[in-house]
């Protein structure tokens, strides 16, 4: 694996350990969900919402199956690189769906277009820090000031599979390496 993509999926994996106890479980998943869906709470949101925890919930099966071989229900993080590694091979169907999720989740007033503070208020409650939000929401949009469903998708693909070193900005979506 390359250099690279190994320090985002060590990222990732510091991301996705929420409570910190080494290891990624189904009730990181549901911390984590329940974190971004708490960081928009009004009413309107809810069914959204609903959908980004089942999104979440899909994403964690998809990488138990693939990872979890004693079957304990915990990943600890050189499964989590193997695994990631092959599920990334299925970004369309395994992990693509999560990300549309939160794309319309941020999307608050349903025009097809995130701003900065729907972005980094998604993004802060994964576990980013929010300035740094900022700045890779103003690389990935440019001078547009919006992201799109696609603009989106596509730095999560680059995120996940790629180390391109002129698709920096998405190497950085979930923070500095
Ligand atoms: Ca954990
Ligand atoms: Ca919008």
């Amino acid at each position: 694996m390359g250099e690279l993509l190994d320090q985002k999926y060590e990222r990732l994996f510091s991301l996705l350990d929420v409570n910190g106890d080494g290891a990624i479980a189904e009730d990181d998943f549901v911390a984590m969900a329940d974190r971004v869906r708490a960081s928009f709470g009004d009413e309107r949101s809810l069914a959204k919402g609903q959908r980004y925890s089942d999104a979440m919930a899909d994403y964690w099966h998809a990488l138990r199956a693939t990872a979890d071989a004693d079957g304990n229900g915990r990943i600890d993080k050189d499964e989590f690189r193997r695994a990631v590694r092959h599920v990334s091979d299925n970004f369309d169907t395994l992990i693509g769906p999560l990300y549309s999720a939160g794309f319309h989740f941020a999307d608050r007033d349903d025009d097809g277009l995130v701003d900065r503070g729907e972005f980094a208020a998604v993004v802060a409650a994964v576990g980013v820090p929010a300035d740094h939000a900022g700045h890779t929401f103003d690389l990935l949009s440019g001078p547009s000031g919006t992201l799109t469903l696609e603009q989106l998708m596509t730095a999560a693909a680059q995120y996940y599979c790629d180390e391109d070193p002129a698709n920096g900005a998405s190497h950085q979506l979930f923070g500095p390496l």
